[in-house]
Parts: C-alpha cells; sequence; structure tokens
C-alpha cells in the first residue's frame, strides 16, 4: 500500500477510535476497545472498503504506533489521543493520604461551591507533591494549593490512578474532600521558592 492510503486511513481510524467513534455507528468499551469485525464492517460501510490486511499493515507500519491489538487480536483501540472518555488500563491505586491540587484564586468560589471537576480532561489532575501542584497553578494565574484527602476519598469508594509520569487522576473531588487554604497562598509563597 503506498504511504498516501496509509496515512488516509489512519487518519479516518484517529477520528473513529479517538474522538467520533458516533460516526460511523460503532461503540468503544471503556478501556477504547472495539472488536475489529465490527469496525471493519463500520468502516466499510461508512467511509471505503477496507480489509483485514490492510488495516493489519496500517497498525505494524504506523511511525507513532497509533493503535495497538488486543492480545488475542480480536480487539482494536488507538493508543493514545482520546477525546472520548476511555480509559487507556491505568490500573486503580490506593493513594497517599493527601495529594495536592494546583489551582487559581478566581477559581476558589466555584471549587468551594462545587468540588473539582474534570473539565475538559478525561481526570482531575492530582500530584504527589506541592512544587509540581504550584507549576499546574500558575498556568491558570495567582496559585493556590489545595490539599485533596484522598485516601479518604478513595475509601468512600473511589477510584484513583497514577499515570505513567506520575500524575494522580481521579473523576471528582466533592468539596468535603478539600482542604482550603484559608488565605489564598500568593505567589510570594514558600511554596514557590
Ligand atoms: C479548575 C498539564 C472552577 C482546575 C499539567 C484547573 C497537569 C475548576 C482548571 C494537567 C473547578 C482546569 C492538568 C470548578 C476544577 N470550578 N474551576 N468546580 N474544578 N477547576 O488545565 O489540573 O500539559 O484542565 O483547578 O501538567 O490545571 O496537559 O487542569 O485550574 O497535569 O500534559 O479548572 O495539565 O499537563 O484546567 O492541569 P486543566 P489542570 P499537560
Amino acid at each position: 500500500m503506498n504511504e498516501q492510503k496509509l496515512t488516509k486511513i489512519s487518519k479516518r481510524l484517529s477520528l473513529v477510535l479517538r474522538h467520533q467513534p458516533q460516526r460511523i455507528k460503532i461503540e468503544l468499551d471503556e478501556q477504547g476497545w472495539v472488536a475489529v469485525d465490527t469496525l471493519l464492517a463500520a468502516f466499510n460501510a461508512h467511509f471505503f472498503k477496507l480489509s483485514l490486511a490492510e488495516l493489519e499493515e496500517v497498525v505494524e507500519q504506523n511511525n507513532k504506533k497509533r493503535f495497538a491489538w488486543s492480545e488475542d487480536r480480536s480487539r482494536i483501540r488507538a493508543s493514545q489521543g482520546h477525546s472520548v472518555a476511555v480509559n487507556l488500563g491505568y490500573k486503580p491505586q490506593e493513594p497517599p493520604p493527601i495529594l495536592f491540587h494546583g489551582t487559581a484564586t478566581r477559581f476558589l468560589d466555584s471549587i468551594r461551591a462545587q468540588g473539582l471537576l474534570k473539565q475538559k480532561r478525561h481526570h482531575v489532575h492530582l500530584s504527589a507533591d506541592t512544587v509540581t501542584a504550584h507549576k499546574v497553578a500558575i498556568r491558570h494565574g495567582k496559585p493556590v494549593i489545595l490539599q485533596v484527602k484522598a485516601l479518604s476519598l478513595y475509601q468512600s469508594g473511589t477510584a484513583f490512578f497514577i499515570s505513567e509520569n506520575g500524575v494522580w487522576l481521579t473523576e471528582q473531588v466533592p468539596s468535603p474532600f478539600i482542604n482550603f487554604p484559608e488565605e489564598p497562598i500568593g505567589s510570594s509563597s514558600v511554596l514557590g521558592s
């Protein structure tokens, strides 16, 4: 298959395996998988003809290893880059008693009212240390570091995950599980120095 066709198929696969499975009326499971047979039938029906051999070629040849087979090769998924909600298999883990979330002071009222929400991301991101939390915070404005009672939240039945690069992830953090500083911590805080 020539480069152009490989790229064309790869782009369509990224579209439906990362962003818009509904476009060809398929559903991804929680880990982003879809049965290869289902994908091929839907791809053929909605886009253009794609054989199993061609699909295999695209997966093997893909320069960034964008797609992966399940162990038994009956299913396929995108390895990363999703905008649809998937859990790529980060193993649930018991968190330490306290994790940190760096944010901007202007969000505090809203966070007090709603807790920490994942917004556009797949999870709320938490850090094991305040230095990292501070770096995340200053991206947003005047930084403030919230303490999250992670172990209590976990013990109340909420799953926590740790990403390959050490970020703690959870679905949301209700307000009672957050320690808010009495005075917002300004940029002159010791945490920043
Ligand atoms: C805030 C980077 C109002 C939240 C970093 C944050 C991180 C609320 C902002 C990763 C809220 C979302 C994630 C509520 C949360 N009301 N504001 N109820 N709940 N917020 O960027 O945690 O470069 O989506 O506090 O290293 O800042 O992407 O999340 O300020 O790990 O690889 O809404 O992004 O990694 O902002 O950063 P973000 P984040 P990457």
